[in-house]
């Protein structure tokens, strides 16, 4: 049996549904999230994204030519995001040169490792990773100000084909991939899975 990103998702729905359905997210639909939280996260994001850009770089160092477009494609909007990021932090005063919280600096431990994985893991990886966050913005339907700007980012339909792309470029490698790396890619689905999780709940152990 070949892995696709269909069967991790139907195998692990109930690990899925926990990295992507939280009270972060539900109080930010409902504007009842308390500020200190929101900003808690967007600094702990900023510091992820940074890492996540490397983490991309280096997986387009090892992905075949012609997967490059998407890839390239996805470096382009991060330039734009991080530039996103700092305008945010600089209207609500927030330093971004702060250390990461724990749960920040494991999940970029984890991708900082993921250097040695086989390609097929690092696109699974990938995959995962913006999927989290296209359906984490998006399941909860529209949120209310400030909030909205945040749920487009990730939500909007641009960014839902982009993990589109991922997820059958992530497909065609682990056609070819072995039995080993079918089953590193399924491990770094769930740890994507158990990290998403736990860092919605870093807003709220600040
Ligand atoms: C924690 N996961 C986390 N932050 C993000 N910005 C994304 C995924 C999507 O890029």
């Amino acid at each position: 049996m070949i892995l696709t990103c269909e069967t991790l998702l139907k195998t692990h729905a109930p690990a899925w549904k926990q990295a992507t359905v939280h009270p972060f997210l539900t109080q930010c639909q409902g504007g009842t999230i308390r500020p200190e939280q929101f900003n808690t996260w967007l600094v702990q994001d900023y510091l992820f994204v940074t890492e996540f850009t490397r983490f991309l770089a280096r997986t387009l160092a090892t992905a075949p030519l012609n997967h490059f477009d998407v890839l390239l494609s996805g470096l382009q909007a991060l330039q734009d995001e991080l530039a996103w990021f700092r305008d945010q932090a600089t209207s609500r005063s927030l330093g971004l040169d702060i250390p990461r919280q724990e749960t920040c600096q494991i999940y970029c431990d984890f991708m900082g490792n993921l250097v040695h994985a086989p390609y097929p893991v690092q696109a699974t990886a990938l995959w995962a990773i913006e999927y989290a966050y296209n359906q984490g913005w998006q399941l909860p339907g529209p949120m209310v100000e400030p909030y909205g700007e945040f749920a487009e980012r990730w939500g909007n339909p641009g960014f839902t084909d982009y993990v589109g792309l991922l997820a059958a470029q992530a497909n065609t490698s682990l056609v070819t991939a072995t039995h080993t790396e079918q089953a590193q890619a399924e491990a770094s689905f769930l740890r994507v899975a158990a990290l998403e999780q736990a860092f919605w709940q870093m807003a709220y152990q600040a």
